[in-house]
């Protein structure tokens, strides 16, 4: 296939490897990890020692699904440093995430591990058609979180001006965004959402500044998100992917194509799983990522379930990559809740809320029992002119949503709206739903 390198950076190369030479690759990768894992750290060792398997059963890359899962619940378990696999004087930097309970899972990372994470984050952000040149306006938050400082280094390697704002004080970034040319930006997607609905306020038109493409992720968002961005800002919206057990951001990415996230495969080997049984699945099922680090030092991850609902495909891409793609996450296998029996997921109540005209693309999900039934109301809101309009108008908007939303889902759902800015804004990851069922 002929490859398009019109937005091609050298470290890019390692997309186009074919993948006879990219499994040779991933197998002494994965050899020389495992290896690792087994002399560095006590409960890897254990794990595989009670499933009689050595680093000498790895004979091939499949041989990776004789290794034992890890778990986020590991991380919390050896808190706070009990996976690390180098000493402290190696590792020059430590990042951390939520984990299940009050304590944070950290994460560290030697000087080779954040040379990886820039490495991957340049080929993420040349995929998005980023190149040296550009003016990177990054939104994400610096701090214990991965996103601020992972794209900054990823985004200064490819050449870009950074300009290192980091989330919140939106009033400035539009400043920002407006007067220093910026022509990319990085945050979460919800979060532009929001710069959308300010700079409209504010008259600010997106669409006639410089800014031409958005390298959004940290939590799941859909295809008619992206339409609304797309439209309303006049950029290219880009997925990105990542988790901070693995690196953080830059463990997959959008080409321009748009159409699944290819996966930095020579680093991270991914498999999907049945998230019930754990037997691997083939490619093209749903199931549960699972992903290994295969050069990862500081703190190797050996089959690290991520918990995330996905796919993969190994159809040609029309960019030329030879790496996986995996189909956009808009779900994970935790954050299912149990309405009346029922299984409802989030993202299927924000498809059928932007489907429906008059909707502002931010709601939140409260759950609530009263006498042991479980009750659910969807708050959400709408544009401002919807309040000058009849009360009629405003009811018969509630009843369609509501009907849509039951026609999805098989309950009714009770439908608050309410006006536009009400919903509590985050300047990370929206809070859609607020579970008082335990109250
Ligand atoms: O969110 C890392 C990141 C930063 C990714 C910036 C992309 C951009 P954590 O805080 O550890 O790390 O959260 C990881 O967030 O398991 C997914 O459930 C979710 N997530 C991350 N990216 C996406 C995405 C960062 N593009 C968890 N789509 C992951 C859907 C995402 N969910």
């Amino acid at each position: 296939m002929e490859v398009n390198k019109t937005c091609f950076h050298p470290v890019s190369a390692l997309d186009y490897i074919p993948r006879t030479e990219l499994e040779q690759l991933q197998f002494a990768r994965l050899r020389r990890i495992v290896q690792r894992a087994w002399d560095k750290v006590e409960l890897f060792r254990s794990r595989m020692e009670e499933r009689h398997v050595t680093p000498d059963d790895i004979q091939s890359v499949s041989d990776v699904a004789k290794l034992p899962f890890t778990l986020k619940s590991d991380l919390r378990d050896t808190y706070p440093f009990g996976l690390f696999a180098s000493p402290m004087q190696d590792i020059v930097r430590l990042h951390a995430s939520s984990g299940t309970t009050g304590k944070p899972i950290v994460v560290p990372y030697t000087q080779k591990d954040l040379d990886v994470w820039s490495s991957v984050l340049v080929r993420a952000f040349a995929a998005c058609g980023l190149h040296e040149g550009d003016v990177v306006q990054n939104a994400y938050g610096y701090g214990l979180f991965t996103g601020g400082l992972g794209a900054h280094y990823g985004a200064e390697r490819l050449g870009a001006t950074v300009i290192p704002i980091s989330g919140g004080n939106t009033e400035r970034q539009l400043m920002v965004m407006s007067d220093f040319g910026v022509t990319a930006i990085t945050c979460t997607p919800t979060y532009f959402l929001h710069l959308i609905d300010r700079a409209q306020n504010m008259g600010i038109d997106l669409r006639k500044l410089p800014l031409r493409a958005g390298v959004f992720g940290a939590e799941p968002w859909t295809e008619s998100m992206r339409q609304r961005i797309e439209q309303e800002a006049g950029i290219k919206a880009y997925d990105v992917y990542g988790l901070s057990e693995i690196i953080g951001p830059g463990v997959a990415v959008e080409c321009t194509h748009q159409n699944g996230l290819h996966v930095f495969e020579d680093h991270f080997y991914p498999e999907i799983i049945d998230p019930e049984t754990g037997n691997v699945l083939p490619d093209g099922e749903e199931g549960e990522l699972v992903l290994t680090t295969l050069s990862k030092e500081a703190m190797p991850m050996l089959r690290y379930r991520t918990r995330d609902i996905t796919s993969l495909s190994t159809e040609p891409c029309p960019c030329g990559r030879t790496i996986r793609r995996m189909r956009r996450i808009t779900r994970r296998s935790d954050d299912m809740m149990i309405i009346r029996g029922v299984n409802v997921f989030p993202s299927q109540i924000e498809s059928v809320l932007l489907s429906i005209e008059n909707t502002l693309p931010h709601y939140q999900i409260i759950l609530t029992r009263h006498r042991g039934l479980d009750q659910i109301e969807v708050q959400v809101e709408v544009t401002a002119d919807m309040f000058g309009d009849t009360v009629g108008a405003l009811q018969s908007l509630q009843d369609k949503l509501a009907d849509a939303i039951e026609r999805v889902l098989l309950i009714r759902v009770q439908v608050t709206l309410v006006e536009p800015r009400t919903i509590p804004r985050s300047e990370g990851k929206a809070r859609r739903i607020i579970d008082r069922r335990s109250l």
